[in-house]
């Protein structure tokens, strides 16, 4: 008889463990940060809502998005993440150069392609992004999870420009991470201002600066084009964007968790390269339907070739930075070697 009962008491224990230990792994439920550099509606919102609907489909955890202003501005979030206050960064590669110098890499000038397909190919298959920039990323204190194109490089300016002798003396604002960018621009001929988004509008409002760069998609979201007067196509640069995590919180997730994040990072990567493919003809259909006067133009050939031949002093400056640099651009160019021969 007694027998009979402790193996029935044992079986109620047991059952109310196994119980305890479900339940307690279902109900572990957390609120992530998540700021980012843009707002919902733009590319890296476009990523971080479908990185937060992973998240919560999949788990008890939650996402809190903060766009860029919630928090203060984009300069100050990869401090805000390596503090920990911030679980997730949603960063412009733009912003990172001076913190990451690898970074600088995504900035450097007539290095990645414009066409649409090659990037794409490249932001699934890249090497460097796959196998060196997280080892990189973790000594900075991040996990590296995504980095994704936002479209091709514009810049607006007052009066049009064909020539780096076109842009002598011109105040151009380039985004404040990124040594590189101050480079190039010299090398344009043209005088930098590094300027953090929070303040370029009233810069080009008191004519502070004489012109700036960004994605049309970006440019007629936030009105540049009313700010200026002509947008030109040099083809020397794209604009992209980096989703990390604190290291210290990734390292203490659980496995499970840890897949879960990395399956969520996939899913939105997935989801902003498919967007990305529209990005740019959605954007300057869009200046050219809003803003009919707005002139557009695209330097031919020989009118860049004296940009062209600039930039190849950027890439030797940058790839003299460091063994590390030289590295990451090696592999970059095989990168993009691949992404010519098999884009289609
Ligand atoms: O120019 C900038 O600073 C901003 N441009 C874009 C496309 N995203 C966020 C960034 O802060």
């Amino acid at each position: 008889m007694e027998k009979i009962m402790s193996l029935k008491v044992f079986k109620v224990l047991l059952a109310g463990c196994l119980l305890i230990a479900v339940t307690s792994m279902n109900l572990y439920a957390e609120e992530w940060k998540y700021a980012m550099g843009e707002g919902l509606s733009d590319p890296q919102g476009i990523y971080a809502v479908a990185f937060k609907s992973y998240i919560e489909e999949n788990s008890r955890h939650t996402i809190k998005i903060y766009p860029v202003g919630s928090l203060g501005e984009e300069t100050d979030m990869m401090e805000q993440t390596n503090a920990g206050i911030l679980q997730f960064l949603g960063q412009s590669t733009g912003y990172m150069g001076g913190t990451i110098p690898e970074m600088d890499l995504f900035t450097l000038p007539y290095v990645l392609p414009t066409d649409t397909k090659q990037l794409d190919y490249f932001f699934k298959n890249s090497k460097v992004i796959a196998n060196m920039l997280p080892a990189i990323f973790n000594q900075h204190g991040l996990e590296l999870l995504s980095i994704f194109p936002e479209g091709e490089m514009a810049v607006t300016t007052f009066v049009p420009f064909h020539s780096p002798e076109d842009l002598k003396g011109k105040k151009m604002r380039v985004m404040p991470g990124s040594p590189i960018l101050v480079e190039t621009y010299k090398a344009f001929g043209a005088s930098p201002v590094p300027m953090s988004w929070g303040d370029l509008i009233g810069a080009l409002k008191t004519n502070m600066v004489d012109g700036q760069e960004n994605p049309t998609v970006w440019i007629e979201a936030y009105d540049l084009d009313n700010l200026t007067k002509v947008l030109t196509y040099t083809g020397h640069g794209h604009f992209n964007a980096s989703a990390s995590a604190n290291k210290k919180f990734f390292d203490e997730l659980s496995e499970r968790d840890k897949k879960l994040v990395r399956a969520a990072a996939a899913h939105a990567h997935q989801i902003i390269l498919i967007e990305a493919q529209k990005l740019d003809a959605y954007g300057v259909g869009r200046i050219v339907r809003t803003n009919p006067g707005y002139k557009i133009v695209t330097l031919t050939e020989s009118e860049r070739a004296p940009f062209k031949n600039a930039a190849k002093i950027v890439q030797a400056s940058f790839a003299s930075k460091s063994a590390s640099n030289k590295k990451v651009l090696d592999q970059m160019m095989a990168d993009l070697k691949e992404a010519e021969a098999n884009a289609k």
